[in-house]
C-alpha cells in the first residue's frame, strides 16, 4: 500500500508543470489604445491595427516606411519583479515587407534607481508575410538587484527602406513562473 502511495506522489510531482502566475502586462493584447493603457513610446510610431489581429479586435502596428537603415521604434511597459524569480515572456508578431525588417521583444532588468542591470531578448523575427510568428515562451531569471523589468516591443530595419513595411504585435505576456 505504501509503495502505491509513493508511486502516486511521484507521478503527481512529474505532472506538476510550471505555469505563469498571471500576465503582469496591462493591455498586452492591445484591445485598448496602447498610449492610453499600459504602454509608453520609447521610439514612437505605433498605432492601433484592426485588420491583422491574433486575438480580439485589435493589435498594434509599427509602420516602417521610407526610412534609413537602423531606424527602430518601440513601446515599453515597466512591471515589478523579484530578483531570482523566473519569468516567462510570450506573444506573437507579424513582420512584413523586407528581409531587413525585424521585430523582437526585449526585457531590460532595472535596479532600484532605474539603471539597466542586464537585458534579455527574443531572437530577431524576420519577414514572414501576414502570418503570426510565435515568440514561443522564453524563460528568464530576474538578476540580483532587479526590482523592475521594462518589457519593450521593438520594430525596425537594418537597411534603408523604400516604400511601406510593417511589424504587428499581439498578445504579449510577461509573468512569473510558479510550480
Ligand atoms: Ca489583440
Amino acid at each position: 500500500m505504501k509503495k502505491v502511495l509513493v508511486l502516486a506522489l511521484m507521478l503527481m510531482a512529474v505532472c506538476v508543470q510550471a505555469e505563469v502566475e498571471s500576465n503582469l502586462l496591462v493591455n498586452g493584447s492591445f484591445e485598448s489604445d496602447p498610449y492610453d493603457a499600459g504602454w509608453a513610446a520609447v521610439m514612437g510610431n505605433a498605432r492601433e491595427e484592426t485588420g491583422q489581429v491574433k486575438t480580439g479586435a485589435k493589435a498594434v502596428i509599427f509602420d516602417i516606411a521610407d526610412v534609413g537603415a537602423w531606424t527602430f521604434y518601440g513601446l515599453e511597459q515597466k512591471v515589478n519583479v523579484t530578483a531570482g524569480e523566473t519569468y516567462e515572456l510570450d506573444g506573437f508578431l507579424e513582420v512584413v515587407g523586407s528581409p531587413d525588417i525585424l521585430g523582437k521583444v526585449e526585457v531590460l532588468w532595472l535596479d532600484v534607481v532605474g539603471e539597466t542591470i542586464s537585458k534579455d531578448e527574443t531572437p530577431d523575427h524576420k519577414d514572414g508575410g501576414w502570418v503570426y510568428q510565435d515568440i514561443a515562451a522564453l524563460t528568464m531569471v530576474a538578476p540580483a538587484r532587479a526590482v523592475n523589468a521594462a518589457v519593450r516591443i521593438v520594430a525596425g530595419t537594418t537597411s534603408d527602406v523604400a516604400g511601406w513595411t510593417a511589424v504587428v504585435f499581439d498578445d504579449i505576456s510577461f509573468g512569473k513562473l510558479v510550480r
